[in-house]
Order: C-alpha cells, then sequence, then structure tokens
C-alpha cells in the first residue's frame, strides 16, 4: 500500500528505476521493518489474517498465546452452527458462541460469524422437517441469531456449501432447498433485516478454480447482484491438497469483478509442496484488491479437523512452520495488487450513444477487463462494444455474448442487460491470457 510498508527489498529497486527514469535524484526514508506477525502484516495493506477457533481450546496457554500474537480475525469452528445455538426449536443457546467472541473481542480482534445455514449440523429438531413448516423455522433462525449478534460481527457466511460438487454447477439437494429455491435470496434478506452492519456472505469449498460448482456459484451472485438481494462478499473455504489452482487468482477475480469482496475463509493444505502453496494463495488473495482477508481453519496441525494431515502453520507443540513464514513473506511483500489501468474511449456518445471504458487489471500473463457501458442522453436497448485485443487470447467472458477471442473481439449485450436508463452503466467483462494492453474499447447503440 505505502512504500513505508512494502517489504525492504522492493523499495531501492523501485527507487532507482523511478530516479533514472526521471533523471532525477530522489530521496527515500528508510522503510518500517517487515511485521512479525500474520495479523499486523496483512493490516499493511488493510487485510485481516484469521483462524477459526474452538472454545474448548481457549484454557490451552500455547493455543491462546499464538492466537493472541499471530490473528486480528476469528470464525467459531462450530459455536455459531445450527446445532450449536438452537440445539430446540426456538430454544437459543449462545454460550460458546459468546466466548469465542468475547475472547475475541476483548483481544482487539474482529469475528467472522459462521453459518447461518448449512445443511450439515442442523439440530437433530431440524433435520426431520421439511417444506414451508422448515422454511418458517429456517428463517426464524436467521433472524434471531443475526439479532444476537448484531453490531459484533464484522462478516456471516449466511448460507453455507449449498452447491453440489462435480459438474452440474447446480444446487445441492438438501431439506433447506427442498424449500424451494429461493432460499438462499430469503436468508440473506432475513440477515441484513436483522444485521444490517455485517457483510452477508456466501461460503463454500472446491471453489477454488474456475469449474462448474464455482461458476455456478458466480452466476448466483451476478443474479443477486442485478436483482438487489443483498450480498457483500464470497467465501472460498480453501481445503487444499499441495497446491493451489493455477487459476486460483483469475477465479478471485472474476468474483471480485462483481462488485463483491472475496475472503478466503478456511484454508488448510496438506502435502510436501505446503510451504509454496501456502505463498501462492496468499500472493492471490494480496493480488486481488477486494480480496479482503485470509482465514486458515485452526492453529496447530493438532488443531485441525484433517486429522493427521498436518495442513495448518503451526506444529502441535505450537512452533512455526516453513508454511508460516512463506504467508507472512507473502503478506509483507505488499498488497499493491496487479496494475490496474483505466482507459475511455467513445463512440459516437451523442443521444442514442454511448461509451465504454475498461478497467484493466493484469498479472504475470494473464489479465481480467471489466468494461463498462454508460447510456449517452438517452437510454439504450442494446449496445456492441467492439475491443482489439492484439497483445493476448480471451479465455472467458462474463456479462456479453462474445464473438470472437483475439484481434477484433466484439461483445454485444445478453438479455438483463441490454436497457441501460439515460446516463446510467453496465458492466460486463473478460479474462483472458498475454497482457490485454492496448483494448481500446469502442461502444455503439443496438
Ligand atoms: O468440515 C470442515 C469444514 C468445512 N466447511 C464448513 C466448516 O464448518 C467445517 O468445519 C468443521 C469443523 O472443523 C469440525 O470441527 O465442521 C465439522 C462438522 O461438519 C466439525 O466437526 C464436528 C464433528 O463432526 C462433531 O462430531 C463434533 O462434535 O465437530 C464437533 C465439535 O467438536
Amino acid at each position: 500500500m505505502k512504500l513505508t510498508s512494502r517489504s525492504v527489498s522492493l523499495v531501492p529497486i523501485v527507487a532507482t528505476a523511478s530516479a533514472a527514469a526521471l533523471g532525477a535524484v530522489l530521496v527515500v526514508s528508510a522503510p518500517a521493518s517487515a511485521a512479525t506477525t500474520l495479523g499486523a502484516a496483512a493490516a499493511q495493506s488493510g487485510r485481516y489474517f484469521g483462524t477459526a477457533v474452538a472454545a474448548g481450546k481457549l484454557n490451552d496457554q500455547t493455543y491462546v498465546n499464538i492466537l493472541n500474537t499471530e490473528f486480528n480475525m476469528v470464525t467459531a469452528e462450530n459455536e455459531m452452527k445450527w446445532d450449536a445455538t438452537e440445539p430446540n426449536r426456538g430454544q437459543f443457546t449462545y454460550s460458546g458462541g459468546d466466548r469465542v467472541l468475547n475472547q475475541a473481542v476483548s483481544n482487539g480482534k474482529r469475528v467472522r460469524g459462521h453459518a447461518l445455514l448449512w445443511h450439515q449440523q442442523e439440530p437433530g429438531w431440524a433435520q426431520r422437517m421439511e417444506g414451508s413448516d422448515l422454511r418458517q423455522a429456517m428463517m426464524n433462525h436467521v433472524t434471531q441469531v443475526a439479532t444476537h449478534y448484531k453490531g459484533k460481527i464484522y462478516a456471516w457466511d449466511v448460507v453455507n456449501e449449498a452447491f453440489a460438487d462435480g459438474g452440474s454447477g447446480g444446487r445441492r439437494d438438501s431439506n433447506l432447498q427442498r424449500t424451494g429455491n429461493d432460499w438462499i435470496e430469503a436468508a440473506f434478506r432475513a440477515a441484513r433485516a436483522a444485521d444490517p452492519a455485517a457483510k452477508l456472505c456466501y461460503n463454500d469449498y472446491n471453489t477454488d478454480s474456475i469449474n462448474p460448482k464455482s461458476t455456478g456459484i458466480y452466476n448466483m451472485v451476478r443474479d443477486f447482484k442485478s436483482r438487489g438481494v443483498p450480498i457483500d462478499c464470497v467465501g472460498f473455504q480453501a481445503h487444499l491438497t499441495n497446491t493451489a489452482p493455477s487459476d486460483y487468482q483469475a477465479n478471485l477475480q472474476r468474483f471480485a469483478n462483481l462488485g463483491v469482496e472475496v475472503q478466503i475463509t478456511e484454508l488448510d493444505i496438506s502435502g510436501s509442496n505446503q510451504a509454496n502453496a501456502y505463498g501462492a494463495v496468499t500472493r492471490a488473495c494480496m493480488a486481488v484488491r477486494a480480496c479482503a482477508g485470509i482465514t486458515v481453519w485452526g492453529i496447530r496441525d493438532t488443531d485441525s479437523w484433517r486429522t493427521g494431515q498436518n495442513p495448518l502453520l503451526f506444529t502441535g507443540s505450537g512452533a512455526k512452520k516453513a508454511a508460516y513464514n512463506s504467508v507472512l513473506d507473502a503478506l509483507n511483500a505488499g498488497g499493491t495488487g496487479p496494475t490496474t489501468t483505466t482507459t475511455t474511449t467513445s463512440n459516437d456518445p451523442g443521444p442514442g450513444g454511448c461509451t465504454a471504458s475498461v478497467s484493466l487489471n493484469q498479472w504475470d500473463g494473464g489479465f481480467v477487463a471489466t468494461v463498462k457501458v454508460t447510456a449517452g442522453s438517452r437510454a439504450l436497448n442494446g449496445w456492441r462494444v467492439t475491443t482489439t485485443l492484439s497483445n493476448g487470447t480471451v479465455t472467458s467472458s462474463w456479462s456479453s455474448n462474445r464473438s470472437g477471442t483475439s484481434g477484433t473481439v466484439t461483445f454485444t449485450n445478453v438479455d438483463y442487460n441490454g436497457a441501460v436508463p439515460a446516463g446510467q452503466s453496465t458492466e460486463f467483462g473478460f479474462q483472458g491470457t498475454g497482457s490485454g494492453s492496448g483494448l481500446n474499447p469502442t461502444c455503439a447503440a443496438t
């Protein structure tokens, strides 16, 4: 973010290059030394670094020392789930959740709420319900729990793991889903009404690359955004083995381009390449401006739900692992993110016309372009944007129909974003390999 908060090694290089380019002498004040804890390192770029906490471990001194030193965000591992908070219908118990929350808050940490509705860890009484009776109980649960924690939660996982694995890209079957496809948006609306200050997230796993499941969620978020359903963030659990997918960053970025925050919510990585993979995930978050922070799913290897896999940052005795150092270095390397440039070109800007501007997010070997189409002084019924892609190839696009992958690439509106009121805008995007530079978009009304 600021020169003074970047790692020591980067600053002289930047200063030398700029001085040479300007032909002038620049005096750069000595940078602050790199942060020495995960939370402080993440905070340099306005991000958080969190962990899942189990209430039952809060009298383990080693555990609490690491928690208090290293982390500035906390998620209750189980204590705010439905079975824990409403063991009998209409009878709420918050002792475990409050314990985790109070320990965090009294040590200056923020709290992610997890999770209001999930098909697992439903209390027995809810497991036996269906239909409108269940729907009523679900919404009451959301309202009651979000109201109890009102004003104290940074972000809620409102709905957890509602999409199916595999290639369908559709919803997972559950008694929650069988109450009607609109259960997710109903839950988000109820949560917003109960606690307007909390960010509201959808959270899931196996969403770490661009795949049918993540695309199904992507389409839901895009639909929610277009209809004003209150969703602020998407959680990527990131239970990984040995590596981060090569399109990890691109996948986060495409969600960010929908206008939601992205959060890595339950990170743990097993395998011999663990340290590298932790570094890659952290760098991906740092390179996506809308990536608000990272939470690991437990502190020491012995605290992990993945028994025997040692997927966390500290050993069972509380020593820092190589993976810890990779994460800390990546956080300290700075959070300025990729180069983002915005260029505006217009075509036919008079009545009935439109302008297009592109915001380009570039990283090594790839880019995401977000194109804004703005109507002139008359409303649009449809639009066409023409770009020149001489430095790259489109691999995917969204919120538009596309013709071509390189050279002249043309995008037209889809059914839900062709109508743009006078002076208003709509956005679409595409992603590709190469630099994406020089797109020079022009817009025409159709
Ligand atoms: O399954 C891993 C995570 C996947 N995403 C959602 C998370 O909420 C989930 O966390 C895990 C907890 O880490 C486990 O601790 O969720 C499990 C439940 O599905 C938790 O396990 C449960 C055990 O199944 C119970 O037998 C036990 O009573 O933990 C409970 C409390 O220790």
